[in-house]
């Protein structure tokens, strides 16, 4: 340490994303000293970052927001179904001024390490300009889906254009007018931005590895009258949303696809596609849990690229032939439209593999596409990614990468809590359910659980929590055990860890349900926080 001056805080956060924010506020609302820290000059996470063409928020405005005040709810007014970045970004800024939160944010700042200090069993957080700080509990609300994947490809940084990651997206307008520009990846990002780079760029380059099975988002602007009735049913909605399974007020149908005749399937389907947004992905209940079931939707969506997409080859190219959903669902807007235009190419790079970027462009095994702009569509170092990117420490110096050697043996009780890393809280960490669960509502569960939980121990006289691994290794196999009952595992996406090249696979959602999840933190809750070491001073000299 050094003679440097070390400040003390009770709670370190990072990131002024959703999670960030509103742990900040509950933190400081119960009397505790709380410092946030952002990397980014603004508020937002991934709304601050991801400023592509064509970003916005796949859940649908009125449930994506904060529901722990009705005020704040009838205050703001969303202007269409689903949200555009900038919108929501315009949103978390007001929330910071409401609340008055921007006071407690040190922006331009990156946490690099975090050490438990076992003497003074306090966390010492290092940041980036040198600086350290002590604090009592370390609180990270980083993300799911925040360490940007930018391929290793031979070349880039002879490229004489201009590159851009989509997370990572400049502050300035780029300008595509009269550009010759290729864009990698095809996920939710790809898929928000094509359509509409292509209405701008002279030529847009698609350069596709797998398919998507993308469903239209059918966005409109909200009425009056619904807004209105919207906030009236405030308190039905966020019941409905917090005692749900995903966090959104559907339920889903409780039939097999396998039940109804093929007709009857072929109408629910196409009323879901008409609907638009997620309603395609809960019109069966057993979609992703049975390979017929799945099959049925995958063919459904095939045929529509195919009556969308006038080449036929370009069509076949654009159908996907993995199981249905075990990507993370895509919703678009004129997605499939898109290949009809004259200005636009698909190049299958899986047939064709990227061999490298060369001054002028992109290299394929069979061509050379001259480019004045890339753009990387190529997604996250997902759940893990983000926490090993900080140097955190616990117990005996164990880095967090160690302990779950690399990603391969990740163990957390509740996804909140891991053993060896006594009062470090991840908000929505992995084996939590939140990344497939509507994201503000089960930020705001893990922040009222933690908040609850850091109210309980200042109450309690206990210095330092951590789980007992017995814990942690039950929540593990039983997310496992869940898991592996499901198509999703047998899917290569960022779910499975399988998109990041040398990543070991694991699938580290919590997918028994937000109910039950809630449920589950609750009861542990109640029960004095079962299944946690609480140790007071005198128990631990
Ligand atoms: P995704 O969904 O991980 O998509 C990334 C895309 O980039 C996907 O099509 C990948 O193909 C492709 N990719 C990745 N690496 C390469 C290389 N090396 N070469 C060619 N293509 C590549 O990320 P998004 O940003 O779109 O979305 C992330 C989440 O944000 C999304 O799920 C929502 O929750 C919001 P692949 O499928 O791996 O073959």
């Amino acid at each position: 340490m050094g003679s440097q001056t070390v400040n003390e805080v009770d709670a370190v956060v990072l990131g002024a994303g959703f999670a960030g924010l509103y742990m900040l506020h509950q933190l400081r609302s119960n009397g505790f000293s709380t410092i946030v820290y952002e990397a980014g000059d603004g508020v937002g996470g991934v709304w601050y970052w991801n400023r592509y063409p064509g970003a916005r928020c796949d859940i649908e405005s009125i449930y994506y927001n904060y529901t722990f005040s009705k005020e704040l709810y009838e205050e703001w007014t969303w202007t269409s179904r689903f949200p555009e970045q900038e919108e929501i970004l315009r949103y978390l800024n007001y929330v910071t001024d409401r609340f008055q939160l921007r006071e407690s944010i040190q922006f331009n700042t990156r946490v690099h390490a975090a050490h438990f200090d076992e003497e003074q069993n306090k966390w010492l957080i290092h940041l980036n300009d040198g600086q350290q700080i002590l604090t009592k509990y370390f609180i990270t609300g980083i993300g799911c889906l925040s360490a940007a994947n930018i391929p290793n490809i031979q070349g880039l940084q002879q490229f004489h254009g201009k590159w851009y990651h989509t997370g990572h997206w400049p502050h300035e307008n780029v300008n595509f007018k009269g550009k010759r520009v290729g864009i990698i990846g095809t996920g939710s990002s790809g898929i928000q931005a094509i359509p509409v780079i292509a209405k701008e760029a002279a030529h847009l380059t698609v350069f596709q590895r797998t398919p998507q099975y993308t469903i239209p988002a059918r966005n409109h602007p909200y009425d009056n009258d619904f807004i209105k009735e919207t906030k009236q049913n405030f308190e039905t909605l966020k019941h409905a949303m917090r005692n749900s399974v995903s966090g959104t007020p559907f339920a889903q149908n409780q039939q097999s696809a396998m039940e109804d005749s093929d007709d009857r399937r072929l109408e629910v389907f196409e009323e879901a596609w008409a609907q638009g947004g997620f309603a395609f992905s809960v019109t069966y209940h057993d979609l992703l849990t049975n390979e017929q079931s799945n099959e049925q939707a995958a063919e459904f969506i095939r045929s529509k690229i195919r009556q969308t997409v006038k080449d036929p080859i370009v069509a076949e190219r654009l159908c996907p032939t993995y199981m249905y959903g075990t990507k993370r669902q895509v919703l678009d807007s004129d997605y499939f439209e898109t290949y009809n235009r004259d200005n636009v190419l698909l190049v299958d790079v899986k047939a064709s593999p990227i061999q490298r970027i060369t001054e002028t462009g992109i290299q394929t095994s069979d061509d050379q596409y001259d480019l004045d702009i890339i753009i990387f569509a190529t997604g996250y170092d997902g759940m893990t990614g983000p926490l090993f990117k900080i140097d955190i420490r616990g117990r005996g110096g164990v880095t967090l990468k160690e302990k779950w050697e690399n990603g391969a043996s990740v163990q957390t009780y509740l996804g909140l809590t891991t053993a060896g890393f006594p009062n470090l809280f991840m908000i929505t960490g992995p084996e939590s359910p939140s990344v497939l669960v509507n994201m503000p509502v089960a930020i705001e569960q893990h922040v009222e659980w933690i908040a609850q939980c850091i109210n309980y121990l200042r109450e309690h006289d206990i210095e330092i929590m951590e789980p007992f691994e017995e814990a942690e290794i039950a929540w593990s196999k039983h997310c496992r055990e869940i898991a592996n009952e499901t198509l999703y595992v047998k899917g290569d996406s960022w779910y499975t860890g399988a998109n990041i090249e040398g990543k070991p696979r694991s699938f580290l959602i919590y997918l028994g349900g937000f109910d039950y999840y809630t449920k589950r933190c609750n009861e542990v809750a109640q029960n004095h926080y079962e299944g946690f070491k609480l140790m007071k001073l005198k128990s631990i000299s």
